[in-house]
């Protein structure tokens, strides 16, 4: 039987209801699996219980342990597949960060739950289910990191939680799914995969995401360069587009040596200079701003983060974030 290891971080898919009914961590990845009718006949499973936390914990320190945790799991050549049970509030950064920085064609699937494990009806028995069918399979080889959450299975380059409880919450908007668990067979098809890979560095550089909104100046970005942001992040409007008032605050960064990342608030859509009014994309292009490739934000802040590894060349940046898709 092939085998699989299931690391369990966290998430309501691991939480109860506490006395006053509201959801706790409480269940080990050994009690996940056992919640699970007839999963030991898919796989021999081994248990690493990473961590017991909401997914709004899982910091850019955990990211890297994780990595290196996925990494060392893999060094055994006996095993076939690594589920991760995660939060769905990040699970789209983790599988992303992880997708950046693990060259191995073994799968790698991330589930989660939108129910947790005390509803009578919670859906994280069949999501843990659906993962371990897919560990197993050899057409999921080769497919990059999988968030895998109601039948569908994601690439993690595109999946963004769209909905705050229902179990339909996952989509990739333009990109769409990339398989789905049938009750009688996987179907899969086709794969999204990064075409630029990192090492895991021993430390992840501060980067900061900033909301772009009408009728703000340009003092949250002074902030964040005076407090020591290697990088920063704006998510922008449309195309990438920012209130005039702001371009200050993006030349003085990019004139300090921190590079400005500009994705859009838009869920589907690229990021593209084509407009030349003050805040326009085009004049944040002629100041040095990389556009983001349709990555969205906080993925952004992710991908700039590792590339500020290897260098904080604007140019050299644009570069990588445009090899991720190309
Ligand atoms: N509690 C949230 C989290 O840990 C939501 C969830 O898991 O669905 O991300």
């Amino acid at each position: 039987m092939k085998k699989v290891v299931i690391v369990a971080t966290g998430g309501t898919i691991a939480m109860k209801k506490d006395k006053s009914g509201k959801s706790i961590p409480a269940v080990s990845g050994e009690e996940l699996l056992d919640s699970v009718p007839g999963i030991r006949e898919i796989a021999d499973f081994e248990v690493v219980n990473f961590s017991n936390f909401a997914s709004c914990n899982m910091k850019p320190e955990n990211l890297l342990k994780l990595a290196n945790k996925v990494k060392d799991i893999f060094i055994n050549k006996d095993i076939s597949g690594i589920i991760i049970t995660h939060g769905t509030d990040t699970i789209e950064d983790s599988a992303f960060f992880l997708e950046l920085t693990i060259l191995d064609s073994r799968p790698i699937i991330f589930t989660a739950a939108q129910r947790d494990a005390s509803e009578f009806d919670s859906d994280g028995p069949r999501n843990i289910r659906n993962a371990a069918r897919i560990a197993v399979d050899e057409r999921a080889k080769n497919r990059g990191v999988m968030v895998s959450l109601n039948e569908k299975i994601f690439s993690a380059l595109y999946v963004n939680k769209k909905h705050t409880s229902n179990v339909e919450t996952f989509s990739s908007g333009d990109m769409g799914i990339i398989g789905y668990a049938d009750i009688d067979r996987l179907l899969f098809y086709n794969s999204q995969k990064s075409k630029f890979k990192f090492d895991i560095p021993d430390n992840f550089p501060t980067v900061i995401p900033i909301l772009a909104y009408t009728g703000m100046d340009s003092s949250i970005v002074e902030f964040c360069i005076n407090n020591g942001a290697k990088g920063i992040v704006i998510e922008a409007f449309g195309r990438g587009n920012v209130p005039p008032e702001l371009e200050d605050g993006i030349i003085m960064a990019i004139e300090r040596q921190i590079p400005v990342v500009i994705t859009s608030r838009c869920h589907s859509g690229r990021v593209l200079p084509v407009y030349s009014y003050k805040g326009g994309s085009s004049r944040l292009k002629d100041f040095g701003c990389i556009f983001s490739e349709g990555i969205s934000t906080a993925k952004s802040r992710l991908l700039l983060g590792l590339a500020l590894t290897k260098t904080n060349s604007c140019s050299k940046i644009q570069k990588i974030f445009n090899s991720i898709i190309s």
